[in-house]
């Protein structure tokens, strides 16, 4: 049994109306990563922050999957209990596509957090700062994001997945943050085939054994079809 493994960033969404993060008109354009996506950030301005993720929230629930969503769907229907999807987005895009078998390593929308006890809930469609969490009362709800400086989701049980890939694809991510961007250099240790779908090559394209160009809707369906 082959194992494929594959990471999905910004890029997978952005044919679905998501906005990337480094384009010159994406989100680090508009807003400073400092201020909306680190811990000290939100203690700093929670209602900012809060605002921020409530509008990424409207946004995301307002769209749909593309084809590149749905083929990696296709792809796990026809290799059952082959295929590994690791996400570092926050939309809830792969689900809806029918993705099952998926990780999101950098948190989800959907998801509220708890500073004071951890406990972890369903987010309101707007959260509002000093919301009280259900299980300690606290007045501590946060997005259930991961942001810098905190440790992305899972990541004893990715480790393992890509110590096991026989093929390894990363699709519409920059290769700008750690850990995700390290994945490519496990799965090569591991001995997987390495293929990379992005508009062009990403800061860690010459990692890759193949590349595949162009817009995922297209290169990622002609790849699975
Ligand atoms: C298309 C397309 C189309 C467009 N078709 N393609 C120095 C060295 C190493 C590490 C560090 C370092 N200094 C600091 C660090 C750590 C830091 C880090 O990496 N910083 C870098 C800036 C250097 N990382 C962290 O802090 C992480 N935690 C951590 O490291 O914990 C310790 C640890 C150690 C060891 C093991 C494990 C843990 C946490 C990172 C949290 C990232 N959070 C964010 C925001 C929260 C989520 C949200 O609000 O949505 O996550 S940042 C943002 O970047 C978001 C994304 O998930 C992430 C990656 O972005 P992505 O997806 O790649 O998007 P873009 O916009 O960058 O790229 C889009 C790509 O798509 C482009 O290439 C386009 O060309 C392409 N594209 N349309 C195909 N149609």
């Amino acid at each position: 049994m082959d194992k494929i493994v594959i990471l999905t960033g910004a890029g997978i969404s952005a044919e679905s109306g998501i906005e990337t993060f480094r384009a010159d008109d994406g989100l680090w354009a508009k807003h400073r990563v400092e201020d909306v996506a680190t811990p000290e950030g939100f203690m700093r301005d929670p209602e900012l922050v809060v605002n921020f993720y409530n509008a990424r929230r409207a946004q995301a629930a307002s769209v749909e999957p593309n084809a590149a969503h749905r083929a990696l769907a296709r792809l796990e229907e026809e290799h059952a209990g082959e295929v590994v999807v690791i996400t570092q987005n926050v939309d809830d895009l792969h689900e809806r596509g029918g993705t099952r078998n998926l990780y999101h390593m950098h948190g989800h929308l959907k998801g509220a957090l708890c500073y004071a006890c951890e406990h972890r809930w369903e987010a309101p469609m707007v959260m509002a700062p000093g919301d009280s969490c259900p299980a300690c009362e606290a007045p501590a709800a946060r997005p259930d994001i991961v942001w810098f400086g905190e440790m992305p989701y899972e990541m004893d049980r990715l480790f393992a997945h890509l110590a096991e890939a026989d093929l390894f694809a990363s699709i519409g991510t920059s290769g700008n943050v750690y850990p995700a961007a390290g994945f490519v250099a496990e799965a090569r240790r591991a001995g997987a085939h390495t293929i990379e779908f992005n508009l062009e090559r990403s800061a860690i394209g010459n990692q890759f054994a193949e590349h595949r160009i162009g817009p995922a809707s297209r290169t990622v369906s002609d790849w699975v079809d």
